[in-house]
């Protein structure tokens, strides 16, 4: 028998109009019981509302953006396991109202064995986040039935990912960790071949390798606190780049054996001969910066030590060294931090390099930098030299093995042949990953590199 039933918002305590934050399902979608319908989010949690029933959605009673309160109709799904003919009329049209005696779907017990529930199934308990998100404390409930343990999912990362519902669908199915997958689609939006890759690569071991392994590694999940109960607050989502590298970061500080070295160049001479040099590069339309010069200086030591372009494969057993050098830098933007790459970086010459680097700034904080313009870097440089600073301890754009940050140069008295005199330092954090790069190597690094750049001659060679 064939009926209409009407899925409601269960009760959600006090809580009333609720964001819809993404609609999972469509008319025309065939769902069981538990499929998720729709994530709502309140200030406490993200949650989603799965199915009572199993059949075919037949509509849809909310949208991405509204917002629902408890027993409010989430969708009408024509069941074809009715179970009796007694509750035809009512359903039919997906009227709820009178009382159901025996017209609860069979995958309903609850509601079976409950004659005086009304028509409409009995709403299901939200699935919040906290919930669901098998915590490290979990560990028992995953002794108890290893098999049937729900696959470990970043929650919140999940309903966060830039993906459509049906992709969504796909991932929670084969129990794939959308936060986890790269999304190869238009504005990086995850494809469903995006999940199959992920999972072959998953399959291959190649995801499960120590050198990439970041979920389920036993992270004690942080406190979810209700701040409004100190005071009064906003909750202003984080834009699609600030979550995206959000992700990134995260993954690297996880994974990668963090050890930042500090060192300072004396750049005096530098910056005399950028002085002398600035107004005529910019007649040719080139903003020599500091930055270019760093850049041809992390080249030179790029060369010279070439661990530092390298990265470790997947089985974490391997180093692969690069023979092209392509330099990333980190870009401050109204969106967030991008990190744009200047291609081919040991064939450009300073006045190359400050081209390259205003082109790509401009167009990484005018939004049009392109895909392909933010791949295939070897070794990033963060500066925040324009902006102020000492010291920082900047994280390592994985696979990338290093990276140089940058702080505010300043005039300070050095100890020169028996008297102080004021020279401009250059502060530079270089952190590293430890398990490709040794302290003493690090430090030669970045002495070779405080020495190139204390010599502006072998900066502003013609490029072979
Ligand atoms: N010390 C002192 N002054 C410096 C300096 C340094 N280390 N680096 C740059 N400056 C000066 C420049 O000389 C320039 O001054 P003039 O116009 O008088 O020459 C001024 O600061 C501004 O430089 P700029 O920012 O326009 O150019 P840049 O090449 O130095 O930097 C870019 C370009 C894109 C790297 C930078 O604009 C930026 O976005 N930096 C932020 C990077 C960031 O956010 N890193 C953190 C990542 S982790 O969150």
């Amino acid at each position: 028998m064939t009926r209409v039933i009407e899925v409601r918002v269960p009760d959600m305590g006090n809580f009333k109009d609720v964001a819809v934050i993404d609609v999972l399902v469509k008319p025309g979608d065939s769902i069981e019981p538990e499929t998720p319908l729709v994530t709502l989010e309140t200030e406490k949690a993200t949650m989603d509302v799965p199915s009572t029933v199993g059949g075919v959605v037949e509509r849809v009673a909310v949208s991405k953006g509204g917002h629902v309160s408890a027993g409010d109709v989430v969708v009408a799904v024509r069941s074809e396991d009715a179970g009796d003919a007694t509750a035809a009329g009512a359903a039919s049209d997906g009227q709820a109202g009178g009382a159901q005696a025996k017209a609860a779907p069979a995958a309903a017990p609850a509601a079976q064995s409950a004659p005086a529930a009304p028509q409409t199934p009995a709403a299901p308990s939200p699935q919040t986040k906290k919930q669901t998100r098998p915590a490290a404390a979990a560990g028992t409930e995953a002794a108890r039935a290893p098999s049937d343990a729900p696959p470990l999912l970043d929650e919140p990362g999940f309903s966060h990912a830039h993906a459509s519902p049906s992709v969504r669908r796909f991932a929670r199915e084969l129990g794939v960790d959308l936060a986890a997958v790269s999304g190869t689609g238009f504005k990086e939006r995850i494809t469903a071949d995006d999940v199959k890759a992920f999972v072959k690569k998953t399959l291959s071991g190649a995801a499960q390798a120590p050198a990439a392994a970041t979920r389920g590694s036993g992270l004690p999940a942080l406190p979810s606190i209700d701040f409004s109960q100190f005071g009064p607050t906003e909750v202003k989502p984080l834009g699609r780049i600030r979550r995206i590298s959000a992700a990134r970061l995260h993954a690297s500080w996880v994974n990668l054996p963090h050890v930042t070295q500090f060192d300072e160049a004396d750049i005096t001479e530098l910056e005399a001969t950028r002085n002398g040099l600035k107004s005529k590069a910019a007649e040719e339309g080139i903003k020599l910066t500091p930055l270019a010069f760093i850049m041809r200086a992390c080249v030179k030591a790029l060369q010279e030590f070439p661990e530092f372009n390298s990265s470790l494969d997947a089985s974490g057993e391997n180093l692969i060294y690069k023979k092209y050098m392509n330099l990333g830098f980190a870009a401050d933007t109204p969106n967030g931090l991008l990190v744009p790459v200047v291609l081919q970086a040991d064939h450009k010459d300073v006045y190359e390099l400050a081209r390259a680097l205003a082109e790509l700034s401009e167009k990484a904080r005018s939004g049009t930098l392109n895909v392909t313009q933010m791949q295939g870097g070897c070794f990033t440089i963060s500066s925040l030299g324009g902006i102020g600073g000492t010291a920082f301890t900047p994280i390592i754009n994985a696979p990338e093995v290093a990276i140089l940050g940058v702080s505010r140069s300043a005039y300070r008295p050095v100890y020169r042949d028996g008297a102080f005199v004021p020279r401009l330092i250059l502060p530079l954090s270089l952190s590293y990953d430890h398990r490709v790069i040794d302290g003493a190597l690090a430090v030669r690094f970045t002495s070779f590199l405080t020495q190139v750049l204390s010599d502006p001659r072998s900066l502003l060679e013609a490029v072979p």
